[in-house]
């Protein structure tokens, strides 16, 4: 499989100015008539290239004279035309399977509807055509079908004409006006219901709003409307940005293997983030789908109207839009609840890739199948670029970037050092010294140190900044880290900062862009405490030898709601890493009564937003705990956070139970996010008398299961009750099945508890479950749910000694590799980590790999995976 490189970029030689593409829809033998004027660049010499996969060509020709066998050569990927002319019009009808399609790439089959998902690739399974995102065109769109079959006929843009062809079939053809690359094309037929709505956008023009379902789920859309809304009024008012066609849609499917699609005015979703209502979506699943719909709708400008000119520059529109769509749900929430949650789930998926062998930069240098490049390092780490570029220009500098990078760029498909440059341009800086975020991999380390003397009232920070190698990567540089930090007193009470003799108020940004930064703080007459990375200003990681006492003090005092909940955080690492070298010595671990006590403080200010408090009382994960330490002690790490929960369930009881009874809903569900907070922190405080494992959280949970009005209370007692064996835990998951059979959605919920479950039987029980008549390795979300669940969100069984959890989803692997090797590649990603683990589970887990990666015929995306993991 060959590699690609961003250095080899080469502009394309042909330009395609308009799109003519009709659809004679047939579930197994879809004909593609597609005719493409085409035009050489200026300069360009040589054949022109169409690509194309899994395609039967059935005609070809040049302004309608057929061409002969030798004018042309089709080969696995693609059609060349040896000597074509300047400008012309290209002909070619294919015919495509979509019902054989399980990778879900193209055109294909969701419970019957037919739909198409292009990004990065997938047009070229459509039609043969330029499938590169710096080739835009305007797309002329006619789709015909069986009125029976596909009453409903979408494409993107405008509807300009529908008829009734008379023998049972109809047409309707959809224009774009916009031209756009081909990985934003759609397609969407089928039966579907649609819930309808109006949005009036700034300038009075109104558009029509409709999302697409299958039959009998409109009920279930008022909140992604809703959350669609709020996007279009928040994009206007917070980025000026308005809605450029009179009509949008959105489509729920329930196959799909990524969330959602930004598709030019056709959105296609995963069904799992459209549908909810207060009995089957959790406040997660609300918050989700707010995110999502956001940032689909926000790719209309950033990714649609200025797209990317390759995909290495894939974090162009991905990490810029992530940015937005934080920025959206802080706007809609809360903002401090927001960003530690982003930074939760920073430090889950990035960090570890970052740490280990698919390390890659935010804008990748090589491939060798892009799908394996949709990571958190793009998306995440590429919206954190993002976020200290709107903190260095502050949001009016930000905005003005954004309004040069529109004026330049609109309709153009362009890079990330282009959007840099309107940065920089706008507010008249220099920001090359800012670029290596974007080229360099790994996670910077930041060293931090300090020291009180009280005689010359000052204290000496310093900060010291390294980054490990990753691969291809030896040599790293200093990278500009922006520090936003502040001085605690031992009162409690923040100091002002003097440096040099300027006294620059409680708090600042130091920018620490050299391997080493000291800064000498005047007028510090007590042994104050540095708080620092405030807010998370930079994607870091933080070495400081805080004294528990220290800690104690910023969790209680500091004025940056982020830095409290990262001092409980560190806090609580430092005291489970401890308990796990005391469990691995077979010490009886001590467990700290200071940690409980201030865990203790938080739980009960009510001066804290509930959400606040239910994130800064919950542990560190295991894989975060694991990311701290080589080799991973799995089994400890696990004991040492069951101990540490139990321990707190314990002493904190009364607490507890008074808050769960106090905390208690009103009546009726609320989705936003007030309320949302307060079961979330009634929730964890079940969860925590649950730890006990004593009959009486058992009954309770047992109790709030059965009571429970909305999916977020239902899930949070299953969940305590999946941790228990015994009858009450089976009469849960049994009647959780007899409620939800028939929901596709709630059974992904029902399938990955049980994938979760720390009980020893739950391999067997995993396996047990693949033969449920709701489970299909076809469907992606089924695939993620007991599949994926066990692997990476279930660290003790998956890293079973004997290794059987590595060979049970190595197994499936393989299996899934034949039908769908975009998901597989993605599961198998987690086989990365058999480095870091003790010598025999990494001989395990490596075995295992291997023989996956010695598969016949194993796709390109999980053998760049596979190689990658191995090297
Ligand atoms: N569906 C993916 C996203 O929206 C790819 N563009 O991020
Ligand atoms: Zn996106």
């Amino acid at each position: 499989h060959a590699v690609i490189r961003l250095s080899e970029y080469a502009a394309p030689s042909y330009a395609v100015a308009g799109v003519a593409l009709s659809f004679d829809l047939a579930p197994t033998g879809t004909t593609v008539r597609a005719d493409l004027k085409i035009e050489r660049s200026a300069g360009q010499t040589g054949p022109l290239t169409l690509d194309g996969e899994a395609l039967d060509l059935k005609s070809i020709t040049i302004d309608g004279q057929p061409l002969g066998d030798n004018a042309y050569t089709v080969t696995e990927t693609g059609l060349t035309l040896a000597d074509a002319p300047s400008k012309f019009t290209l002909t070619t009808e294919v015919l495509i399977d979509p019902v054989e399609n399980t990778r879900l790439e193209g055109l294909y089959q969701s419970n019957g509807i037919f739909c198409t998902q292009c990004e990065a690739e997938g047009f070229r399974r459509i039609t043969y055509f330029p499938d590169r995102p710096d080739v835009l065109s305007t797309y002329r769109v006619t789709v015909r079908g069986s009125k029976d079959v596909c009453p409903i006929l979408l494409s993107n843009g405008n509807l300009v004409e529908q008829r009734d062809l008379g023998d049972g079939r109809h047409e309707a053809v959809w224009e774009d006006p916009f031209p756009k690359p081909s990985y934003l094309f759609a397609l969407v037929a089928g039966k579907l219901d649609s819930y309808e709505d109006t949005f009036t956008t700034m300038s009075g023009r109104k558009v029509d709003l409709k999302i697409w379902v299958e039959p009998g789920n409109a009920p279930y859309c008022a909140y992604a409307m809703d959350a669609l809304k709020r996007s279009m009024k928040w994009d206007e008012d917070r980025f000026g940005l308005e809605y450029d066609l009179d009509i949008f849609n959105i489509v729920a499917v329930s196959d799909f293997n990524m969330g959602a699609m930004e598709n030019k005015s056709l959105n296609v979703f995963n069904a799992k983030y459209i549908l909810a209502d207060p009995e089957t979506a959790t406040d997660a699943d609300y918050a989700n789908i707010e995110a999502i719909v956001g940032h689909e709708y926000f790719h209309n400008w950033t990714g649609n109207r200025v797209t990317c000119r390759d995909w290495f520059q894939l974090s162009l529109k991905e990490g810029l839009t992530v940015f937005r769509d934080q920025e959206f749900s802080a706007d809609m929430r809360s903002r401090a609840v927001k960003r530690i949650q982003d930074v939760r789930m920073l430090r889950a998926r990035q960090f570890p890739e970052d740490a280990g062998p698919l390390a890659h930069p935010v804008r990748p240098e090589s491939y060798m199948e892009i799908n394996n490049f949709y990571t958190a390092t793009v998306y995440e780490k590429g919206a954190e670029v993002i976020r200290m570029q709107h903190a260095l220009l502050g949001e009016d500098g930000f905005q003005k970037g954004m309004k040069l990078y529109f004026e330049r760029h609109d309709g153009q498909a362009v890079t990330c050092d282009d959007f840099v440059a309107a940065m920089a341009d706008a507010n008249g800086r220099d920001m090359t010294g800012f670029k290596p975020w974007y080229s360099q991999a790994g996670t910077p380390k930041v060293t931090a140190s300090w020291r009180h003397d009280a005689t010359s009232k000052t204290l000496t920070l310093t900060l010291t900044q390294a980054t490990e190698p990753t691969p291809g990567q030896k040599q790293k540089q200093a990278l500009p880290i922006p520090m936003r930090m502040g001085l605690v007193g031992s009162d409690g009470k923040p100091c002002n900062l003097i440096l040099d003799g300027q006294d620059l108020g409680a708090e600042t940004v130091l920018m620490l862009d050299e391997d080493s930064l000291t800064c000498v703080f005047e007028g510090v007459d007590n042994a104050a405490v540095p708080s620092l990375n405030r807010g998370f200003s930079a994607p870091i990681v933080l070495k400081a030898p805080y004294s528990a006492a220290e800690s104690i003090l910023l969790m209680g005092h500091d004025p940056d709601p982020f830095a409290r909940w990262e001092a409980g955080q560190q806090y609580a690492t430092a005291l489970l890493l401890g308990m796990v070298a005391d469990l691995r010595e077979k010490r009886e671990p001590v467990l700290d009564e200071g940690f409980i006590a201030a865990f203790g403080r938080i739980l009960t200010d009510s001066s804290l937003d509930p959400a606040f408090r239910s994130l800064a009382i919950t542990l560190p994960s295991e894989d975060y705990l694991a990311e701290q330490m080589r080799p991973v002690a799995v089994d400890e790490i696990h004991e040492a956070r069951q101990r540490l929960r139990k321990a707190i369930g314990e002493t904190l009881s009364r607490d507890l139970s008074r808050l769960h009874a106090e905390l208690a809903d009103d009546g009726r569900f609320d989705p936003g996010a007030d309320a949302a907070g307060r079961r979330a922190l009634r929730n964890t405080a079940l969860i925590y008398l649950g730890a006990a494992e004593t009959p009486e959280a058992v009954t309770l949970a047992k109790t709030r299961y059965d009571i429970a009005d909305n999916m977020t209370d239902r899930m949070a007692a299953l969940a305590v009750l999946t941790e228990c064996a015994g009858p009450e835990r089976e009469a849960a998951l049994a009647d959780f099945h007899d409620r939800f059979k028939d929901d596709e959605q709630v059974m992904d919920k029902w399938f990955a508890i049980q994938a979760m479950s720390g009980l020893p039987d739950t391999l067997d029980r995993v396996k047990a479950l693949l033969d449920h008549p709701r489970f299909s390795m076809k469907k992606p979300n089924k695939v993620r749910a007991l599949i994926g669940s066990f692997a990476m969100g279930n660290p003790i069984r998956f890293h079973a000694a004997d290794g059987s959890g590595y060979d049970f989803v190595i197994d499936k692997l393989i299996e899934l590799d034949r039908l769908n090797p975009q998901v597989a590649a993605r599961l198998l990603g987690t086989f990365g980590q058999w480095r870091r683990l003790p010598a025999d589970r990494a001989r395990l887990m490596k075995t295992a790999l291997e023989r996956l990666a010695e598969t016949e015929g194993l796709s390109r995306d999980s053998t760049e995976i596979a190689t990658k993991s191995l090297a």
